[in-house]
Protein backbone atom coordinates (compact mmCIF):
# COMPACT_ATOMS: atom_id res chain seq x y z
CA UNK A 1 0.00 0.00 0.00
CA UNK A 2 1.27 3.59 -0.79
CA UNK A 3 1.95 5.91 2.02
CA UNK A 4 1.21 9.34 1.07
CA UNK A 5 3.59 11.83 3.33
CA UNK A 6 4.90 15.17 3.36
CA UNK A 7 7.08 17.16 6.16
CA UNK A 8 5.87 19.87 5.96
CA UNK A 9 3.39 19.03 8.59
CA UNK A 10 5.75 19.90 11.55
CA UNK A 11 5.14 23.52 10.23
CA UNK A 12 1.84 23.30 12.29
CA UNK A 13 3.12 23.15 15.94
CA UNK A 14 0.81 25.06 18.24
CA UNK A 15 2.22 25.42 21.97
CA UNK A 16 -1.04 25.77 23.47
CA UNK A 17 -4.29 24.24 22.91
CA UNK A 18 -7.41 25.21 25.47
CA UNK A 19 -8.27 22.46 27.40
CA UNK A 20 -10.12 22.88 30.73
CA UNK A 21 -9.38 26.94 30.96
CA UNK A 22 -5.83 26.05 30.85
CA UNK A 23 -3.41 25.82 27.74
CA UNK A 24 -1.56 22.28 27.63
CA UNK A 25 0.27 20.79 25.08
CA UNK A 26 -1.70 20.01 21.83
CA UNK A 27 -3.30 16.78 22.02
CA UNK A 28 -2.61 17.13 18.32
CA UNK A 29 1.32 16.85 17.98
CA UNK A 30 4.02 16.53 15.54
CA UNK A 31 5.34 13.12 16.87
CA UNK A 32 2.06 11.67 16.23
CA UNK A 33 2.89 11.10 13.37
CA UNK A 34 6.76 9.89 13.81
CA UNK A 35 4.93 7.40 15.64
CA UNK A 36 2.96 6.00 12.87
CA UNK A 37 5.89 6.34 10.61
CA UNK A 38 7.77 4.09 13.20
CA UNK A 39 5.14 1.20 13.04
CA UNK A 40 4.38 1.53 9.40
CA UNK A 41 8.52 0.96 8.79
CA UNK A 42 8.32 -1.59 11.67
CA UNK A 43 5.55 -3.72 9.79
CA UNK A 44 7.62 -3.19 6.19
CA UNK A 45 5.19 -1.04 4.92
CA UNK A 46 7.63 1.87 3.67
CA UNK A 47 6.23 2.68 0.55
CA UNK A 48 6.63 6.32 1.69
CA UNK A 49 5.78 8.76 -1.26
CA UNK A 50 5.92 12.41 -1.15
CA UNK A 51 2.64 14.43 -3.19
CA UNK A 52 4.77 17.14 -4.00
CA UNK A 53 3.21 20.60 -4.57
CA UNK A 54 -0.75 20.76 -3.52
CA UNK A 55 -3.34 21.41 -6.02
CA UNK A 56 -5.30 24.51 -4.79
CA UNK A 57 -8.17 24.71 -7.73
CA UNK A 58 -9.90 21.59 -6.21
CA UNK A 59 -9.88 23.03 -2.56
CA UNK A 60 -10.48 26.41 -4.30
CA UNK A 61 -13.92 24.67 -5.54
CA UNK A 62 -14.76 23.33 -2.29
CA UNK A 63 -14.05 25.91 0.28
CA UNK A 64 -15.27 29.56 0.62
CA UNK A 65 -12.64 32.35 -0.47
CA UNK A 66 -13.52 34.13 1.93
CA UNK A 67 -12.61 31.36 4.59
CA UNK A 68 -9.04 30.62 2.21
CA UNK A 69 -8.41 34.20 2.03
CA UNK A 70 -8.40 34.22 6.03
CA UNK A 71 -6.45 30.92 6.73
CA UNK A 72 -3.27 32.48 4.35
CA UNK A 73 -3.13 35.83 6.03
CA UNK A 74 -4.03 35.04 9.54
CA UNK A 75 -1.11 35.09 11.02
CA UNK A 76 0.07 38.23 9.07
CA UNK A 77 -2.97 39.88 10.26
CA UNK A 78 -2.35 38.35 14.62
CA UNK A 79 0.84 39.40 14.64
CA UNK A 80 0.13 43.23 12.99
CA UNK A 81 -2.24 43.76 15.48
CA UNK A 82 0.50 43.43 18.03
CA UNK A 83 -0.68 40.09 19.29
CA UNK A 84 2.06 37.98 21.06
CA UNK A 85 0.47 34.80 21.37
CA UNK A 86 -0.77 32.12 18.74
CA UNK A 87 -4.14 32.58 17.28
CA UNK A 88 -7.14 31.18 19.62
CA UNK A 89 -10.22 32.16 19.13
CA UNK A 90 -11.91 34.32 21.67
CA UNK A 91 -15.40 35.65 20.04
CA UNK A 92 -18.12 33.54 17.83
CA UNK A 93 -21.30 34.21 16.36
CA UNK A 94 -23.49 33.16 18.61
CA UNK A 95 -27.54 32.58 18.35
CA UNK A 96 -28.86 36.39 17.16
CA UNK A 97 -25.69 37.30 16.57
CA UNK A 98 -25.51 36.19 12.67
CA UNK A 99 -25.19 38.67 10.39
CA UNK A 100 -23.30 36.59 8.76
CA UNK A 101 -20.12 39.37 7.11
CA UNK A 102 -16.89 38.63 8.23
CA UNK A 103 -15.45 41.68 10.33
CA UNK A 104 -12.46 43.33 9.35
CA UNK A 105 -10.93 42.79 12.39
CA UNK A 106 -8.40 39.92 13.13
CA UNK A 107 -9.90 38.57 16.10
CA UNK A 108 -12.97 38.90 14.82
CA UNK A 109 -12.47 37.34 11.95
CA UNK A 110 -11.00 34.32 13.85
CA UNK A 111 -14.18 33.82 15.85
CA UNK A 112 -16.00 34.45 12.86
CA UNK A 113 -14.69 31.22 10.81
CA UNK A 114 -13.42 29.31 14.31
CA UNK A 115 -16.03 26.21 15.00
CA UNK A 116 -14.24 25.90 18.67
CA UNK A 117 -11.30 27.67 20.18
CA UNK A 118 -9.07 24.48 21.11
CA UNK A 119 -7.34 24.63 17.50
CA UNK A 120 -4.82 27.20 17.56
CA UNK A 121 -3.17 28.69 13.87
CA UNK A 122 0.51 29.42 14.09
CA UNK A 123 3.05 30.64 11.23
CA UNK A 124 3.09 27.84 9.91
CA UNK A 125 -0.56 26.26 9.84
CA UNK A 126 -1.43 27.27 6.49
CA UNK A 127 1.53 25.70 4.88
CA UNK A 128 1.26 22.40 6.56
CA UNK A 129 -2.81 22.16 5.92
CA UNK A 130 -1.95 22.66 2.24
CA UNK A 131 0.47 19.79 2.65
CA UNK A 132 -1.76 17.36 4.34
CA UNK A 133 -4.40 17.93 1.71
CA UNK A 134 -1.33 17.18 -1.10
CA UNK A 135 -1.08 13.97 0.50
CA UNK A 136 -4.98 13.10 0.22
CA UNK A 137 -4.94 14.17 -3.27
CA UNK A 138 -1.87 12.05 -3.81
CA UNK A 139 -3.29 9.07 -2.67
CA UNK A 140 -6.53 9.51 -4.46
CA UNK A 141 -4.92 10.06 -7.35
CA UNK A 142 -3.30 6.95 -6.90
CA UNK A 143 -6.48 5.12 -6.37
CA UNK A 144 -8.29 6.46 -9.02
CA UNK A 145 -5.35 5.26 -11.59
CA UNK A 146 -5.94 2.25 -10.64
CA UNK A 147 -4.47 1.08 -7.53
CA UNK A 148 -6.94 -0.85 -4.66
CA UNK A 149 -6.07 1.51 -2.03
CA UNK A 150 -3.78 3.95 -0.07
CA UNK A 151 -2.92 5.67 2.72
CA UNK A 152 -2.96 9.69 3.04
CA UNK A 153 -0.64 10.48 5.97
CA UNK A 154 -2.86 13.88 6.74
CA UNK A 155 -1.45 15.89 9.56
CA UNK A 156 -3.39 18.08 10.51
CA UNK A 157 -6.40 16.29 10.14
CA UNK A 158 -9.80 17.46 8.31
CA UNK A 159 -12.71 15.46 9.09
CA UNK A 160 -14.27 18.48 11.62
CA UNK A 161 -13.00 21.17 8.62
CA UNK A 162 -15.99 22.58 6.93
CA UNK A 163 -16.15 24.48 3.63
CA UNK A 164 -15.74 27.36 5.80
CA UNK A 165 -14.93 26.93 9.43
CA UNK A 166 -11.62 25.17 10.72
CA UNK A 167 -11.32 23.35 14.38
CA UNK A 168 -11.33 20.25 16.39
CA UNK A 169 -7.73 20.55 15.07
CA UNK A 170 -8.80 20.74 11.31
CA UNK A 171 -8.64 23.25 8.98
CA UNK A 172 -8.61 21.70 5.27
CA UNK A 173 -11.18 18.47 4.92
CA UNK A 174 -8.56 16.01 3.45
CA UNK A 175 -11.21 13.11 3.15
CA UNK A 176 -13.97 15.81 1.50
CA UNK A 177 -11.39 16.78 -0.96
CA UNK A 178 -10.29 12.59 -1.46
CA UNK A 179 -14.33 12.38 -2.01
CA UNK A 180 -14.67 15.22 -4.61
CA UNK A 181 -11.25 13.86 -6.43
CA UNK A 182 -12.61 10.23 -6.62
CA UNK A 183 -15.92 11.63 -7.88
CA UNK A 184 -13.95 14.11 -10.81
CA UNK A 185 -11.79 10.88 -11.33
CA UNK A 186 -15.18 8.82 -12.42
CA UNK A 187 -16.77 7.70 -9.58
CA UNK A 188 -20.14 7.93 -9.89
CA UNK A 189 -20.89 7.29 -6.06
CA UNK A 190 -18.59 7.59 -3.19
CA UNK A 191 -18.83 7.24 0.36
CA UNK A 192 -17.07 8.06 3.08
CA UNK A 193 -16.94 5.93 5.94
CA UNK A 194 -15.84 7.92 9.42
CA UNK A 195 -14.22 5.84 12.44
CA UNK A 196 -12.91 8.60 14.22
CA UNK A 197 -14.20 9.24 17.55
CA UNK A 198 -15.56 12.35 16.81
CA UNK A 199 -18.42 12.89 14.46
CA UNK A 200 -17.12 14.33 11.50
CA UNK A 201 -19.46 17.51 11.07
CA UNK A 202 -17.25 19.07 8.70
CA UNK A 203 -17.51 16.32 5.98
CA UNK A 204 -20.94 15.62 7.05
CA UNK A 205 -22.00 19.60 6.30
CA UNK A 206 -20.07 19.37 2.97
CA UNK A 207 -22.21 16.75 1.87
CA UNK A 208 -25.46 17.24 3.47
CA UNK A 209 -27.55 17.69 0.63
CA UNK A 210 -25.74 15.91 -2.13
CA UNK A 211 -26.90 12.79 -3.38
CA UNK A 212 -24.02 11.34 -4.94
CA UNK A 213 -21.24 10.97 -1.61
CA UNK A 214 -22.77 9.00 1.19
CA UNK A 215 -21.45 10.19 4.69
CA UNK A 216 -21.26 7.25 7.84
CA UNK A 217 -19.87 8.07 10.87
CA UNK A 218 -19.73 6.08 14.29
CA UNK A 219 -18.65 8.26 16.89
CA UNK A 220 -19.39 9.54 20.76
CA UNK A 221 -22.85 10.95 20.74
CA UNK A 222 -23.05 14.29 20.49
CA UNK A 223 -24.61 15.01 24.58
CA UNK A 224 -21.51 13.72 25.67
CA UNK A 225 -18.92 14.37 23.34
CA UNK A 226 -16.87 17.00 20.85
CA UNK A 227 -18.38 18.18 18.37
CA UNK A 228 -21.55 18.13 20.81
CA UNK A 229 -24.07 20.16 18.52
CA UNK A 230 -23.64 17.92 15.39
CA UNK A 231 -23.78 13.50 15.03
CA UNK A 232 -27.33 13.02 16.04
CA UNK A 233 -28.72 9.80 13.88
CA UNK A 234 -31.73 11.80 12.94
CA UNK A 235 -29.41 13.92 10.69
CA UNK A 236 -29.92 11.81 7.64
CA UNK A 237 -29.29 14.70 4.80
CA UNK A 238 -31.80 17.28 3.20
CA UNK A 239 -33.14 17.95 0.00
CA UNK A 240 -31.37 15.86 -2.50
CA UNK A 241 -29.09 14.07 -0.06
CA UNK A 242 -31.84 13.05 2.56
CA UNK A 243 -31.24 9.35 3.31
CA UNK A 244 -27.03 9.72 1.77
CA UNK A 245 -25.86 10.83 5.68
CA UNK A 246 -26.18 8.18 8.67
CA UNK A 247 -24.92 8.58 12.17
CA UNK A 248 -24.37 6.13 14.74
CA UNK A 249 -23.34 8.12 17.85
CA UNK A 250 -22.53 5.95 20.77
CA UNK A 251 -22.40 6.22 24.41
CA UNK A 252 -19.53 6.21 26.71
CA UNK A 253 -17.93 2.83 27.36
CA UNK A 254 -19.13 1.40 24.12
CA UNK A 255 -16.61 -1.39 23.48
CA UNK A 256 -15.55 -3.16 20.23
CA UNK A 257 -18.97 -5.66 20.02
CA UNK A 258 -21.19 -2.84 20.14
CA UNK A 259 -19.30 -0.57 17.71
CA UNK A 260 -18.65 -3.54 15.16
CA UNK A 261 -22.76 -3.85 15.11
CA UNK A 262 -22.52 -0.10 14.07
CA UNK A 263 -19.62 -0.51 11.67
CA UNK A 264 -21.34 -3.36 9.70
CA UNK A 265 -24.72 -1.06 9.74
CA UNK A 266 -22.72 1.67 8.26
CA UNK A 267 -21.33 -1.12 5.78
CA UNK A 268 -24.50 -2.38 4.94
CA UNK A 269 -25.78 1.64 4.49
CA UNK A 270 -22.77 2.05 2.28
CA UNK A 271 -23.77 -1.37 -0.03
CA UNK A 272 -27.31 -0.38 -0.52
CA UNK A 273 -25.86 3.36 -1.90
CA UNK A 274 -24.29 1.47 -4.17
CA UNK A 275 -20.92 3.24 -3.72
CA UNK A 276 -17.98 2.94 -6.21
CA UNK A 277 -15.05 3.98 -4.39
CA UNK A 278 -14.61 4.66 -0.31
CA UNK A 279 -12.76 7.39 1.67
CA UNK A 280 -11.97 5.91 4.93
CA UNK A 281 -11.33 9.06 7.64
CA UNK A 282 -9.20 7.13 9.80
CA UNK A 283 -9.24 8.45 13.39
CA UNK A 284 -7.78 5.93 15.81
CA UNK A 285 -8.98 7.47 18.84
CA UNK A 286 -11.63 5.12 19.78
CA UNK A 287 -8.82 3.36 21.07
CA UNK A 288 -9.63 2.42 25.06
CA UNK A 289 -6.75 4.35 26.51
CA UNK A 290 -7.36 7.48 24.11
CA UNK A 291 -7.20 10.55 26.48
CA UNK A 292 -10.04 12.79 25.06
CA UNK A 293 -12.33 9.82 24.29
CA UNK A 294 -14.43 7.22 25.40
CA UNK A 295 -14.49 4.09 23.80
CA UNK A 296 -12.96 0.84 24.41
CA UNK A 297 -11.37 -0.47 21.26
CA UNK A 298 -8.23 -2.72 22.00
CA UNK A 299 -5.69 -2.57 19.45
CA UNK A 300 -6.34 -6.49 17.60
CA UNK A 301 -9.83 -4.70 17.02
CA UNK A 302 -8.87 -1.97 14.47
CA UNK A 303 -7.08 -5.12 12.72
CA UNK A 304 -10.81 -6.85 12.49
CA UNK A 305 -12.41 -3.16 11.77
CA UNK A 306 -9.69 -2.83 8.58
CA UNK A 307 -10.51 -6.38 7.73
CA UNK A 308 -13.87 -6.01 7.95
CA UNK A 309 -13.44 -2.79 5.51
CA UNK A 310 -10.91 -4.62 2.97
CA UNK A 311 -13.80 -7.25 2.78
CA UNK A 312 -15.62 -4.70 1.77
CA UNK A 313 -14.04 -4.80 -1.64
CA UNK A 314 -14.03 -1.22 -3.01
CA UNK A 315 -11.26 1.06 -4.19
CA UNK A 316 -10.73 2.71 -0.49
CA UNK A 317 -8.17 5.82 0.31
CA UNK A 318 -7.63 6.19 3.93
CA UNK A 319 -7.21 10.22 5.58
CA UNK A 320 -5.40 10.25 8.77
CA UNK A 321 -7.52 11.81 11.29
CA UNK A 322 -6.89 11.58 14.77
CA UNK A 323 -5.73 9.51 17.37
CA UNK A 324 -4.13 11.01 20.56
CA UNK A 325 -2.71 7.85 22.43
CA UNK A 326 0.59 8.82 21.70
CA UNK A 327 2.63 5.43 21.72
CA UNK A 328 -0.38 3.40 20.59
CA UNK A 329 -1.39 5.64 17.53
CA UNK A 330 1.21 3.74 14.87
CA UNK A 331 0.29 0.27 15.87
CA UNK A 332 -3.76 0.97 15.88
CA UNK A 333 -3.33 3.21 12.83
CA UNK A 334 -1.12 0.41 11.04
CA UNK A 335 -3.59 -2.95 12.32
CA UNK A 336 -6.26 -0.80 10.17
CA UNK A 337 -4.87 -1.25 7.29
CA UNK A 338 -2.72 -4.36 7.84
CA UNK A 339 -6.32 -5.96 8.00
CA UNK A 340 -7.58 -4.22 5.40
CA UNK A 341 -4.85 -5.83 3.47
CA UNK A 342 -5.52 -9.22 5.23
N1 LIG B 1 -9.24 19.50 24.94
C1 LIG B 1 -9.93 14.92 15.85
O1 LIG B 1 -9.90 13.84 16.41
N2 LIG B 1 -11.89 18.70 21.78
N3 LIG B 1 -10.26 16.05 16.51
C2 LIG B 1 -10.72 18.62 22.55
C3 LIG B 1 -9.68 18.14 24.69
C4 LIG B 1 -11.59 18.72 20.39
C5 LIG B 1 -10.64 16.03 17.89
C6 LIG B 1 -11.01 18.20 23.95
C7 LIG B 1 -11.30 17.35 19.86
C8 LIG B 1 -11.00 17.38 18.39
C9 LIG B 1 -9.53 15.06 14.44
ZN1 LIG C 1 -11.20 12.38 16.68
Amino acid sequence: MRIYYSEAHRAHFPQGELHGGELVTPFERPSRIEYILARLRARGMDDLHDPGEVDLAPIRALCDAGYLQFLETAWAEWTAEGFAGEIIAASFPARRMQSARPPRNIDGKVGYYALASETAITAGTWQAACASAACAQGATAHVIAGARCAFALCRPPGHHATADMYGGYCFLNNAALSAEAMRAGGAARVAVLDIDFHHGNGTQDIFYDREDVFFASLHGAPEDAFPYYLGYADETGTGAGVGATANFPMPPGTDYPEWSLALDDALARIRGFGADGLVVSLGVDAYKEDPISFFKLDSPDFFDAGRRIGAFGLPTVFCMEGGYSIENVGINTVNVLEGFLA
